[in-house]
């Protein structure tokens, strides 16, 4: 009877082992899957003369547009700035939305505005002081920085300076909600060359 029982209890032995085998190898894969080494797209990006779009005063805004700080750290294609964006939906077709510019001093400024794309980001005009300043449409299949869009150069003095965001439109390809916005923020930058 001893003689079958030894490879009985090794049978045994190789099973408990293997089972604690697969317990340890499965808890790694489960650690590394859910704790990803983090990528260096997901590092938030510096910009010079930069100012956060949530720290923009709203002066106006159209219709029932939400405005809220969006983290931005689980969007894997590309980088913002501080890791979020400022988002903004529940837009219908003509709302518009208005900044102010923290200007302290006269002087000449280049803006560049940084914004986002998205699947259901629109076309939006984009005005200084109500002067056309860009056009943009919004729309990618992923969600991703728009680079960088340049304003131009405006002689701006310490007063109520306007930034006006306009939808007019959406890309065909659009989904809905369609006419949405996402404004990572805008380099505010003192220059010598007049507008
Ligand atoms: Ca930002």
């Amino acid at each position: 009877m001893t003689e079958t029982k030894e490879p009985f209890v090794m049978y045994i032995l190789e099973g408990v082992f293997l089972v604690l085998l697969i317990i340890v190898v499965g808890s790694v894969a489960y650690y590394l899957i859910a704790n990803p080494a983090p990528s260096k797209l997901r590092q938030p990006k510096t910009i010079a003369n930069f100012t956060e779009a949530q720290t923009l005063e709203v002066v106006r805004k159209s219709g029932s547009m939400s405005v809220n700080i969006q983290n931005t750290d689980t969007f894997e294609n590309g980088a913002w700035s501080n890791d979020d964006q400022l988002f903004i939906s529940n837009v219908s077709a003509n709302d518009s939305l208005t900044f102010s510019l923290p200007i302290t001093e006269e002087a000449n400024y280049q803006l560049v505005v940084h914004l986002s794309k998205s699947y259901d980001y629109g076309e939006w005009v984009i005005k200084v002081n109500d002067v056309h300043a860009a056009k943009v449409d919004l729309f990618s299949m992923i969600v991703e920085p728009a680079g960088p869009v340049d304003l131009g150069t405006h002689r701006l003095a310490p007063i109520k300076n306007t930034l006006l965001f306009e939808v007019v439109g959406h890309n065909t390809k659009a989904r809905p909600p369609y006419y949405q916005l996402g404004m990572d923020g805008i380099v505010i930058k003192r220059v010598n060359e007049t507008p």
